[in-house]
C-alpha cells in the first residue's frame, strides 16, 4: 500500500502549498499545511475511488446506501494517512519540511456532524464497509454547525456554534453538476391525460441539493467510499431586482428556506421534538438522496425494474424514513409503474435499524405539517396506511387494540416506526438485549406477523481507530504478543492475547502503558484547563450524552457517599479515586444541565476540601468530543455503564473503554449484557435489576421513597445534595423528582435509588480487585483480549451476511 516515497510526498504537499495558496514552505501557517497535506490525501483516495468505482460498475454488484441524519466522524487526516499505509512516510515529509505531523493532526477540528452514539456508529461503519471493500456511500446532511461546543461557565453548560466548515472542507469536494432539486409545499394537481393518471406538482418552493463528497478511505485496500454530505443552495440567483411581484415572493421564499436547511444540526439526542425545520431536513437529504441514487441507476440499467437487486438502502433509526413514500413517488409519478409493482421494488429495498425505545424519542409526526409540507408524500403515505390497516384488520380480526397499536397514521400522527416495520425487509435492534426488547414489547405485533423481519446486530466500532490508532503503545503490545498484526483485518485474532494472561512481565507492561497514559491524558487536561490530575488515583470514567436514564446522577450519589465517609472517617484506609465526566446536554433539556451543575458544584467542592487532597477528586471535562475521548480511552480505567437496564439500546462507548483494558462497572443493559458474556462475572462489576427485574418492580409500583428511608447512607447522600455545596446552589429540584411524583410522572422514574446500594457494592468490589495488581492487570488483559467481537467489521459483515445480502472481502 506504501506507494509513496518521503520524497513525492513532500513534492506534492509543496505543490499544494504553492498552487492553491500562493505558498512556499517558510510562508505557510500550520492551517496551510494541514490542508496541503489534506489535499494531497484526498487526491491519492480520487484516484483509488475512481479504480475502484469503476470495477463497481463493471461487476453491476449491489451497493449499500447508508442513509443518516448523523457522520460523527470526528478528524480525518490521521483516518486517512493510517489507512493509506502512509503515517510514517508523511510524519518524515513533514519533519523534513519543518513540520509535526502530530501538531497539524491536533489543528484539525472534528466533523461533528452527530450528536452521540448513533452518529458515531455510522462513522465506524463507514470506515468497516470500506475496509471489508462493499460498495456503499453514506448520505446526510452538510451542515455549517455541527454539535455545538460546550463551554463550561460558573459551573453551567453554555453552547458555542461550532463552525467546522473553512478548514474541515478541506475533505469535501462540491459537485455542482450532480446537484438535485428538491419540493417544498404547493399542491397537488391529479388529471387524466389519454387514459392514463397524470400527477403534478405545482406552486411549490425548490431547493437545490448539492453534494460535497468526502471520499473514505478503507484500511490495506484501494477501495474507496464516498460520504456525500448535501448543501441547501436557492435555485434563483442572489440578485432578485428584476424580478415582477409573484416571482419576487416565490424567490425570496426559496432563498429563506434554502439557507436555513443545511444551517445547524439537531443537538437533540434519543429526543424527538416535531420542529417543521427538522422535517425539511429529513425530506431535502431523503429526496436528494433518492433521486440521485435512481438518477445513477437508469444511467447504468436504462431501467428500474432491477433496482432492488442493485441497491439496499439502510436508514439508520426513523429519521430518515421519508425515503419509503419519496421512492413511491418517484416510482409512481415519474416512472409510471403501478401501485403493486412500486411497492414491491421499495419494499425488496429498504431496511431499517431500531435505535431506542425511549417513547420521548419515537417520531410521531403531526399529519397537518406533512401535507402541508410534502403534499405529493402525504398522498402517498395515507395510501401506504389504509391499505397496511385493512390487512391488519384481515391478519388480527377484530382485536382493533393491536390493529390501533400498528397503525401508521393514528390521532392525527404519522408514526414513523410503523412505516419502517411496515415497509422495511429487516428490522433489526443494536445489542441482543435490545433486539429482545423490540420483538418481546415494541414491535410485539408485528413480530408475531412477521417474525422473520426481525433481526439483530449487536454494534461495534472501528478498532483501527479505537485501539490501534489511540493507543500506540498497547497496539505495540497486542502485536508483540500475538506475533502479527493480523488483529487489524481480524479482530478475533486479538484473543491470542490471552495466553499472556499469567505473564508476569505482560502484565507489568500492561499496567505501565495504562500509566504512561493516565500521565499523557493528565498533562493534557492541564495544558487546556490548568487542573492537575491525580494520576496515583483510579480513574473512573463516565462519557457520554447527559441523560437522565444515563444515571450520571447515580455516579454522583456515589461520589457524595464517599465524600461523606471520607469526612466521617479521615484517617480510615481510602483508595485514591478520580472521577471524571464527559457529557453534553441538549440545550433545551433543563433537568440534563441541572445536573451538569450539580457535578461542577461537587467538583468544586471535593476538590477544594483538604480532606480530600491525592484521594478524592471529581472533574468535569469540558466539551466531550470524538477527539477527547481519542485520548481519555486509553488512560481509562474504570468504566461507568450505569443505565437503568432496558433502556440503553447498546453503548458503544463501553465497547472503547474495553479494548483499551478499562474495566467495566455496569447494569445488564444494552451491550454490557453481551460483554458479560464474554467475561464472565469474574471479569467485570456487574450491579443493579436486570430488564426483567425492572418491568417487575414497575409493575407492582415502585416506590423509592422506601429506599430513602431504609438505607441511612443514601438518605444523607439525598439530603447533602438536596442543600447543596459549598458555592450556595441548592438541588431539591433534582432530589424532589426522586422521591416525589409529579405532573403524572413517577418518583424516581429511573430507579436511582432501587440500584444505589448495589452500585455502591460494586464500586467496593471494584477497588479490591484495584488493591491486587496482577488481578486488576490480569482482568484487564482479558478485557482486551475478548473484545474483538466488538470491532464494526464484526458487525458490518453480519448486516453484509443477514440482512444486505451482498459479499465482504476474505
Ligand atoms: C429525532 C427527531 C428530532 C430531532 C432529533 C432526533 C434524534 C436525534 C438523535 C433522536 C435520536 C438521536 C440519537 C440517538 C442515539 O444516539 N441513540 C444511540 O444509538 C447508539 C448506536 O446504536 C446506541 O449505542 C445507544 O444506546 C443509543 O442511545
Amino acid at each position: 500500500m506504501a506507494e509513496y516515497t518521503k520524497a513525492q510526498l513532500t513534492e506534492l504537499i509543496i505543490g499544494k502549498l504553492n498552487r492553491n495558496f500562493g505558498r512556499t514552505v517558510d510562508d505557510a501557517t500550520p492551517t496551510h499545511m494541514f490542508k496541503a497535506c489534506a489535499l494531497v490525501l484526498r487526491d491519492i483516495m480520487s484516484r483509488h475511488q475512481m479504480e475502484t468505482g469503476n470495477q463497481v460498475w463493471e461487476g453491476q454488484q449491489r451497493q449499500v446506501h447508508y442513509l443518516s441524519l448523523e457522520f460523527l466522524m470526528g478528524r480525518s487526516l490521521e483516518k486517512n494517512a493510517y489507512n493509506l499505509g502512509l503515517l510514517d512516510t508523511l510524519a518524515e515529509a513533514l519533519e523534513g519540511l519543518g513540520f509535526s505531523a502530530a501538531d497539524l493532526f491536533e489543528a484539525e477540528p472534528d466533523a461533528g456532524l452527530g450528536n452521540g452514539g448513533l452518529g458515531r456508529l455510522a462513522a465506524c461503519y463507514l470506515d468497516s464497509m470500506t475496509t471489508l471493500e462493499i460498495p456503499a456511500t453514506g448520505y446526510s446532511i452538510c451542515y455549517e454547525l455541527g454539535i455545538f461546543k460546550q463551554k463550561i461557565i460558573n459551573g453551567k453548560q453554555e453552547e458555542l456554534a461550532d463552525n467546522w466548515l473553512g478548514l474541515g472542507d478541506a475533505w469535501l469536494i462540491p459537485k455542482m453538476d450532480e446537484a438535485e432539486e428538491v419540493r417544498f409545499g404547493g399542491k397537488i394537481v391529479h388529471s387524466w391525460v389519454n387514459g392514463q393518471n397524470k400527477t403534478e406538482h405545482v406552486g411549490y418552493t425548490a431547493v437545490l441539493a448539492i453534494p460535497r463528497d468526502m471520499e473514505i478511505s478503507g484500511y490495506q485496500t484501494k477501495h474507496t467510499n464516498t460520504l456525500r454530505l448535501w448543501d441547501a443552495k436557492s435555485p434563483l440567483p442572489v440578485d432578485m431586482s428584476l424580478y415582477s411581484r409573484g416571482e419576487y415572493l416565490k424567490a425570496v421564499e426559496q432563498q429563506a428556506m434554502a439557507e436555513v436547511i443545511a444551517k445547524v444540526l439537531y443537538p437533540d439526542d434519543n429526543h424527538y421534538e416535531g420542529k417543521s425545520l427538522r422535517l425539511k431536513q429529513q425530506y431535502f437529504f431523503v429526496s436528494a438522496t433518492v433521486q440521485s441514487i435512481v438518477r445513477k441507476h437508469r444511467a447504468q440499467y436504462g431501467t428500474l425494474r432491477n433496482f432492488p437487486r442493485k441497491h439496499v438502502i439502510q436508514i439508520n433509526d426513523t429519521h430518515p424514513t421519508l425515503v419509503i413514500p419519496e421512492l413511491m413517488r418517484i416510482f409512481l409519478d415519474d416512472e409510471g409503474y403501478s401501485w403493486d409493482e412500486a411497492w414491491h421494488i421499495v419494499t425488496d429495498t429498504v431496511c431499517y435499524t431500531n435505535h431506542t425505545v425511549l417513547a420521548e424519542a419515537l417520531e410521531r409526526w403531526p399529519q397537518d405539517l406533512i401535507e402541508s409540507l410534502l403534499p405529493r408524500i402525504w398522498e402517498i403515505l395515507k395510501e401506504i396506511a389504509s391499505r397496511y390497516q385493512h390487512q391488519l384488520e384481515g391478519y388480527f380480526g377484530g382485536d382493533m387494540n393491536r390493529v390501533a397499536r400498528m397503525a401508521i397514521i393514528w390521532g392525527g400522527e404519522v408514526r414513523m416506526a410503523n412505516l419502517c416495520v411496515c415497509a422495511c425487509q429487516a428490522v433489526n435492534g443494536v445489542s441482543a438485549l435490545h433486539s429482545d426488547i423490540l420483538k418481546r414489547d415494541v414491535f410485539q405485533d408485528a413480530y408475531q406477523r412477521e417474525p422473520d423481519k426481525f433481526k439483530n446486530v449487536t454494534n461495534g466500532i472501528d478498532h483501527r481507530r479505537w485501539l490501534s490508532q489511540v493507543n500506540p503503545k498497547l497496539d505495540a503490545l497486542v502485536r508483540e504478543c500475538t506475533g502479527s498484526d493480523d488483529y487489524l483485518l481480524h479482530p478475533d485474532a486479538i484473543r491470542d492475547l490471552e495466553r499472556f494472561k499469567d505473564d508476569k512481565s505482560v502484565l507489568d507492561r500492561l499496567q505501565a502503558i495504562k500509566q504512561e497514559n493516565k500521565r499523557a491524558f493528565a498533562g493534557y487536561v492541564a495544558r487546556e484547563s490548568g487542573i492537575i490530575l491525580n494520576t496515583d488515583a483510579v480513574f473512573d470514567v463516565q462519557v457520554k450524552r447527559l441523560h437522565e436514564y444515563k444515571r450520571q446522577l447515580l455516579n454522583v450519589l456515589h461520589i457524595v457517599a464517599l465524600y461523606q465517609q471520607l469526612h466521617d472517617n479521615p484517617n480510615a484506609d481510602f483508595t485514591p479515586q478520580t472521577f471524571l465526566f464527559g457529557a453534553k446536554a441538549a440545550p433545551g433539556y433543563h433537568v440534563a444541565k441541572q445536573i451538569i451543575q450539580l457535578i461542577n458544584s461537587l467538583a468544586a467542592q471535593v476538590n477544594a476540601d483538604p480532606i480530600c487532597k491525592d484521594r478524592l477528586q471529581v472533574v468535569f471535562l469540558e466539551n466531550y468530543r470524538v477527539s477527547l475521548a481519542e485520548k481519555l480511552m486509553p488512560a481509562s480505567e474504570l468504566s461507568e455503564q450505569i443505565s437503568t437496564a432496558g433502556k440503553e439500546a447498546s453503548g458503544t462507548g463501553n465497547m472503547k473503554f474495553m479494548m483499551n483494558g478499562a474495566l467495566t462497572i455496569g447494569t445488564l443493559d444494552g451491550a454490557n449484557v453481551e460483554m458479560h458474556q464474554q467475561l464472565g462475572d469474574e471479569n467485570i462489576f456487574l450491579f443493579g435489576l436486570t430488564a426483567d427485574q425492572v418491568a417487575d418492580l414497575r409493575r407492582q409500583g415502585y416506590r423509592s421513597m422506601d429506599y430513602y428511608h431504609r438505607n441511612q447512607v443514601l438518605h444523607r447522600v439525598i439530603d447533602q445534595i438536596s442543600a447543596g455545596f459549598g458555592d450556595g446552589v441548592a438541588y431539591s429540584d433534582l432530589t424532589n423528582r426522586l422521591l416525589y411524583s409529579a405532573g403524572g410522572g413517577i418518583a424516581d422514574e429511573y430507579l436511582l435509588l432501587a440500584d444505589f446500594d448495589s452500585y455502591c457494592q460494586a464500586h467496593r468490589r471494584s477497588l479490591e480487585a484495584y488493591a491486587d495488581p496482577d488481578r486488576w492487570n490480569r482482568m484487564s488483559l482479558i478485557n482486551i483480549a475478548r473484545s474483538g467481537i466488538f470491532a464494526a467489521d464484526r458487525s458490518i459483515r453480519d448486516y453484509a451476511r443477514d440482512i444486505w445480502h451482498v459479499p465482504t472481502r476474505r
